[in-house]
């Protein structure tokens, strides 16, 4: 595989776009070598503007869960674009999309939909703020809401809880709101809750994380969330950007059993378009302007485009529940055939999956929290990363991300890859 045009216009790229990319994870920074670009895609497969052939493994992190090109979604674009593209008024779509939604999740009863799950996130965590009239919030390291200033937050020196930037432009004053926990530790939130015990507005959790590769909640965890925020009075907000609509129709909550104060969605809630939204009882979306005093607003929120591929996307996947099993069967499948083709090998490693979110990891640590997805092999994995691209697969071009499987996968999809994922192994 050659990927000469790649690099041309990755060059041309960076003289007028930030790194060459309009996000970072895409401009390879964490396995090196030249970003792909992508010509088309059609069902499971990428075409690159030099002509390779790619099996797609993040599926436009997450989105794209029934495969690019996906015929209805096309056609509800098609059709709606010749009626016009936005309007800045409301349109009866809104409500369809809205209708559907809050009948395939769980405990809401209204929903606002934006542009991007940062705003979805950022939003949720202003209207509990708003609703609490509390101030703090926490959230667990390694868990990723989106780029709004009070995600951009590390923990701090040791125990500390408070949290620091971890972006320039994060002021101080924002972080010191921003309280931090290890994923799967209870005690610490606990103790969170004990130093602050009428101060904290919310949790915001990944119930699914995704973004130091795929962790599980070990048992117990979310539904120690949930007693906590009932004790000390706080929202519990399920960020299910990625985990909404793909663990099931009804996302974690449902999967997990695990009922959520307010949850966001983004990706798949859009078909592939720019769509975030939020979603809570009426006792807490009332708080909402207009009706309430929380603010939120966009130009381009409910855009007719969005809500046609969105409604198109969720129609399709509302009407065929069995593509969920299907997909984790096919996930499963991988899983087993790596763990076969590995577990022989002098390599250190651990499989994370959850549904159809899957992640490897290069270390013998159990990968239960971002610590421990920090000690897997980097110069491993980026080996690991370029072998599988030059296989034909493409796959998260980071460790600390998960693999998103799509419904346009086939068998012999997935036994190709577990072919390559034995060639690249032994080389590493
Ligand atoms: P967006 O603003 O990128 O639509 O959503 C932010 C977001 C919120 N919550 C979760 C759980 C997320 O995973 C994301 C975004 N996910 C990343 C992939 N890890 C998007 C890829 C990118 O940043 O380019």
């Amino acid at each position: 595989m050659q990927y000469q045009r790649s690099s041309t216009l990755f060059k041309a790229a960076q003289e007028v776009i930030p790194g060459g990319v309009n996000s970072p994870v895409r401009a390879f920074k964490a396995v090196g070598g030249t970003p792909i670009f992508v010509e088309k895609a059609a069902g499971a497969y990428l075409y690159d503007v030099d002509g390779n052939r790619l099996i797609d493994y993040i599926a436009s992190w997450g989105p794209m869960i029934l495969g690019h090109v996906y015929e209805p979604v096309i056609k509800a674009l098609t059709e709606t674009a010749k009626k016009g593209t936005s309007f800045g008024m409301p349109t009866a779509l809104e409500t369809q999309i809205a209708k559907l939604t809050i009948d395939m999740i769980p405990n809401m009863d209204k929903i606002r939909f934006v542009n991007s799950g940062t705003e979805a996130c950022m939003s949720a965590v202003r209207l509990a703020r708003g609703y609490t009239y509390r101030e703090k919030i926490i959230k667990f390291a390694g868990c990723y809401h989106g780029h709004s200033d009070s995600f951009l937050i590390q923990a701090g020196s040791g125990a500390v809880t408070f949290g620091t930037p971890n972006s320039p432009g994060v002021t101080q004053g924002t972080a010191k709101d921003t309280l931090l926990a290890p994923y799967n530790n209870l005690d610490r939130v606990k103790a969170i809750f004990e130093e602050h015990p009428e101060g904290i507005a919310a949790i915001i959790i990944e119930p699914v994380a995704g973004n130091m590769g795929c962790i599980p909640p070990q048992d117990g965890f979310l539904e120690g969330l949930r007693a906590l925020c009932d004790q000390y009075g706080a929202l519990l907000i399920f960020d299910e950007v990625m985990t909404g609509f793909r663990l099931a129709a009804g996302g974690a909550q449902e999967r997990l059993n695990v009922s959520a104060d307010i949850a966001t969605y983004g990706k798949v809630i859009g078909g592939g378009l720019p769509v975030g939204a939020f979603a809570a009882s009426n006792e807490i979306m009332n708080h909402l302007a207009p009706d309430g005093p929380v603010y939120q607003a966009g130009t381009l929120s409910g855009n007719p485009l969005a809500m046609a591929a969105g409604l198109a996307m969720l129609n399709a996947l509302n009407d065929q529940p069995e593509m969920y099993d299907r997909l984790d069967k096919k996930t499963e499948r991988l899983h087993l055939g790596m763990e076969e083709r590995i577990a022989g090998t002098e390599l250190p490693y651990q499989i994370n999956r959850f549904g159809s979110m899957i992640s490897l990891h290069f270390t013998n640590t159990p990968v239960i929290d971002f610590a421990t997805a920090a000690e897997g092999n980097n110069d491993f994995f980026k080996a690991y990363f370029h072998g599988m691209l030059k296989e034909g697969i493409y796959l998260p071009p980071s460790a600390f991300e998960s693999y998103f499987l799509n419904d346009a996968l086939t068998n012999d999809d997935i036994d190709y890859t577990l072919d390559a994922f034995e060639r690249v192994i032994k080389g590493l």
